[in-house]
């Protein structure tokens, strides 16, 4: 990657600490602190960012909170054609976007550039619903009066995102909060800033040339510590969290005390169960993306794996030797022929070897991966710093008394476990705390109904012959139980990102009471 030329068109100038503070404008922070951006392929830094002041933190939560007053006076629609403008100049960055993803992140290309699609996805749902978004009208029982709802736009918007999608997560929120009325506060994670700080030169710069306050999209580049300042403030109506179950709780916990609305989008422990029946080509290929892609960090990864007994054998060895080949691919991002990049983080290198020792003291069998790529093994040398590791495949016999399973690992490690009905199956995929994703393949249409409904998967993201991975944008994202309840991007997500109102209107000259009431 060129990477001065890649900063340069998308307006980075990383010469000196560059701004992380953006409330219409870039903020020189007089915090005197950095946070470090790092290239988790080569351990080079990329940057330098200015974490923000308590100063900062305030004035941006104040300009944030003037630009919605400002906002919510437009139409919906013509909130609509201002995002369309927008969808207009993320498109003409997709390649960069996609690629600063790669560098920042670490993700292969194709699926860098895949989660810039998803924003323009959601933007274009988004375009669409600024001309459909409202209430009912409903029947009163009442002579002469009208009812019906009214979703008014609700405030201001905390987006505190993940590191695994640096930008198509905001990207859902905004484009949604933004058609409804509102402005958005983003607060990426700490080691993506600079995915957050181009995307949000685009977005800005589109508004300011329609004449509407940059803070509507505003940024605050920082830790934990800025996110739960925003998380605490009154101003800010709704609190959107991607992380950790951990972190989750106490964001949850600060809202519920203020009464704060959130969309929770916490750990994945996803699940595939593969029948006896299945295709079993069509489930290989699919569960080697799911667990493979984005080297295990997506919240979506498949981590579990429940395979029949008459076919584990034969179908394990099948997805050994998929890995085998897949890991001759592991390599610079960037790189065409990469299927598999690095850990993000050299902690999560860490929480991987753990989890690896947690397998072998709690009886499981590692038969592929488990340790770290040696310097011997990277296909380029420009690897060595990097966060490399093999993805692994582990097997359990039962999954009974296993803690390590019922743990999200953010690492590509595959528990597989044999089991030997489908009743049994669901009853493993629902046996964690958390549910977000799964599948199962088979080509029983029985089976599929069972797994579809009310003795089925309990999680909120269900599939049949697909992956647990890679949700398409139309469908509500989000998990059931300890993942957080919260909806993000399709079907009626918009919904939370609005103040809703049952109104009654009296157009008589009568006192019309409900139920049958008199007070005379
Ligand atoms: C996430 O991992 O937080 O379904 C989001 C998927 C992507 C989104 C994942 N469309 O894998």
């Amino acid at each position: 990657i060129d990477i001065p030329a890649l900063f340069k068109r998308l307006g980075l100038d990383t010469e000196q600490s560059v701004s992380g503070t953006y409330n219409g404008q870039w903020v020189q922070s007089s915090s005197g602190s950095t946070i470090e951006s790092y290239n988790p392929s080569t351990g080079s830094l990329l940057a330098k960012v200015q974490v923000p002041s308590t100063q900062d933190v305030e004035s941006t939560i104040a300009a944030a909170k003037a630009a919605q007053i400002q906002l919510r006076k437009m139409p919906a629609p013509q909130r609509g054609h201002i995002l369309r403008d927008i969808r207009t100049a993320l498109a003409e960055h997709v390649d960069d976007l996609g690629m600063i993803i790669t560098l920042e992140m670490g993700k292969i290309k194709s699926e860098g550039r895949g989660e810039v699609v998803e924003f323009l996805d959601v933007a274009d749902i988004a375009l669409g619903l600024s001309r459909q978004i409202g209430g009912v009208v409903l029947p009163s029982e009442r002579n002469k009066h009208f009812m019906g709802e009214v979703a008014n736009p609700l405030g201001v918007i905390g987006v505190i995102s993940a590191f695994n999608f640096p930008i198509a997560v905001f990207g859902w929120n905004f484009s949604l909060a933004f058609i409804c009325g509102n402005a958005s506060i983003w607060k990426p994670a700490e080691t993506t800033p600079l995915c957050a700080i181009a995307t949000t030169r685009i977005i800005t710069s589109v508004l300011e040339k329609h004449g509407l306050p940059g803070a509507l999209c505003s940024l605050l580049v920082g830790g934990g510590d800025i996110g739960a300042k925003i998380v605490a403030d009154p101003r800010v109506d709704l609190i959107s969290f991607t992380g950790s179950e951990a972190r989750g709780k106490d964001v949850g916990v600060e809202c519920a005390k203020q009464f704060k609305q959130t969309i929770l989008e916490l750990g994945g422990n996803n699940a595939g169960i593969v029948m006896a029946d299945a295709n079993l080509q069509l489930a290989l290929r699919n569960i080697v993306f799911s667990a493979l892609g984005t080297c295990g960090q997506r919240c979506t990864s498949n981590r579990r794996l429940f395979v029949q007994r008459s076919v584990i054998d034969s179908f394990t060895s099948s997805l050994v030797s998929a890995y085998e080949s897949a890991s001759k691919r592991i390599g610079l991002p960037h790189q065409d022929t990469t299927l598999i990049g690095p850990l993000h983080h050299a902690n999560s290198i860490k929480s991987y070897l753990s989890a690896i020792e947690d397998v072998k003291s709690q009886g499981g069998k590692v038969l592929f991966g488990g340790r770290l790529l040696e310097e011997s093994e990277y296909s380029d040398k420009n690897m060595k710093g990097g966060n490399w590791i093999l993805p692994t495949i582990c097997r359990f016999d039962t999954s009974e008394g296993i803690d390590i399973m019922k743990k999200e690992t953010f690492a590509p490690i595959l528990y597989v476990v044999p089991f030997d009905t489908l009743e049994e199956a669901i009853e493993l995929n629902n046996c964690v705390a958390q549910g977000l994703s799964s599948v199962l393949y088979t080509q029983d249409i029985s089976s599929m109904f069972q797994w579809i409904g009310a003795e089925g998967s309990d999680c909120g993201i269900i599939n049949v012959n697909g992956s647990t991975s890679g949700a398409e944008v139309g469908g509500r994202f989000g998990g059931n139980k300890s993942t957080g309840w919260g909806r993000e991007s399709g079907g009626d997500a918009w919904k939370q990102y609005c103040r809703w109102s049952s109104v009654t209107i009296n157009w008589s000259n009568e006192v019309g009471l409900a139920q049958g009431v008199t007070f005379d």
